[in-house]
């Protein structure tokens, strides 16, 4: 990775820019200091194998308030991921937790790419969990975002681990929905690095790089991963088996659903493994501090052979004119990350009891 440690320079910076998560710091009296009032998170997600790893550790932290999750197609079809959700909440003991359902569809229409290779036609694995017994609300993931939103302004923080679609519609629908949202973590995005799907693009991205470019042009405070990021944190056969054989309240479920995840590696990469794309981005949530950052706007590629490409301007160069990426809001893009710690963090939240 000789072009990321060329460019950590200045323009790098690591950002606990809220410290709400940081409980390491003493207090100077006697008594314990007030306890914080966690963070609300509402999860837009495609479970998926990571997405549920994810969930579940989002329900393990106790300084989060998962409010809701909204579904989105991509690792399955938009129907797959809302009965996917409702069953991780339900095993999580979670009924409570508002479901929504989003779009069926890319903003441009047509039927969506979805991965059912990676994650079993049921994506979760193929471990013939029954179906749920909730039901999804009546509102759209992108009604359910604006009004929760508009509910609690400045306070909701959002973490996006599919296809953007449901946050562009959002944004569309309510024009200061960027502006109200806390903060959006989006795992999505190769930042001058290969691509997952093709050479150029991302998964998610490539899943609607339209709505990609509407979110990351919206002016909200984006923090976004990409796998030149989560690709350096991987479990090996050992870590799996590390976990199976811990106390963790959801390890069970989610290391039966991982088999079918881990022999996928093997075919495709030759990894004896997983890698944990969506718990890395999890954890540039609730640990910024593990991660450094660049700051640029960045622009998607909506046609074309690099359609889905994520491009960022790194700030290097005055330009002599205007151009596509000029006079938007930059976004902070995770330049670098504690592979170590962030591994085990993950660990730690997943091998909770
Ligand atoms: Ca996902």
């Amino acid at each position: 990775m000789e072009c990321v440690s060329m460019m950590c320079n200045s323009h790098v910076s690591s950002v606990p820019d809220d410290a709400q998560f940081d409980c390491t710091k003493a207090s100077p009296f006697s008594s314990p200091p007030p306890a914080k009032r966690p963070q609300k998170l509402i999860i837009d997600t495609d479970p998926g194998i990571d997405d549920s790893m994810t969930i579940m550790m989002a329900f393990q932290t106790s300084e989060l308030e998962v409010l809701g999750l909204t579904t989105i197609f991509g690792n399955v079809a938009t129907e797959d991921a809302t009965r996917n959700a409702l069953l991780l909440c339900e095993i999580a003991g979670r009924p409570d937790v508002a479901v929504a359902e989003g779009s069926v569809e890319p903003l441009k229409g047509g039927k969506p790419r979805v991965a059912d290779f990676v994650h079993g036609s049921d994506g979760l694995g193929n471990i013939s969990l029954p179906p749920p017994n909730t039901k999804k609300i009546g509102k759209s993931a992108s009604e359910y975002l604006v009004d929760k939103v508009s509910e609690y302004p400045g306070e909701i923080s959002i973490l996006a681990l599919g296809p953007l679609t449901n946050l562009a519609l959002a944004i569309k629908r309510d024009s200061s929905f960027a502006s109200k949202v806390k903060k959006v973590v989006i795992l999505g995005g190769a930042f001058f690095a290969l691509g997952s799907v093709n050479p150029a693009a991302e998964t998610n991205i490539y899943g609607d790089p339209e709505a990609a470019d509407i979110v990351f042009t919206s002016g909200a405070d984006i923090v976004v991963v990409g796998i030149n990021i989560t690709t350096q944190v991987k479990f090996t056969d050992a870590d799996l088996f590390e976990l199976r054989q811990s106390k963790g309240r959801y390890v069970q479920v989610l290391m039966d659903m991982c088999k079918f995840y881990r022999n996928w590696h093997v075919t495709s990469d030759n990894f004896h493994g997983i890698f944990l794309h969506d718990p890395v981005s999890f954890m540039a949530l609730v640990r910024p501090d593990l991660f450094t950052y660049k700051k640029g706007v960045v622009r998607v590629e909506t046609q074309g052979i690099c359609a889905g490409h994520t491009l960022m301007d790194q700030g290097l160069k005055v330009w002599n004119s205007g151009n596509p990426w000029t006079g938007y809001s930059p976004v902070s893009v995770a330049w670098t990350v504690n592979v170590d710690e962030v591994l085990n963090q993950i660990k730690k939240l997943l091998m909770k009891p």
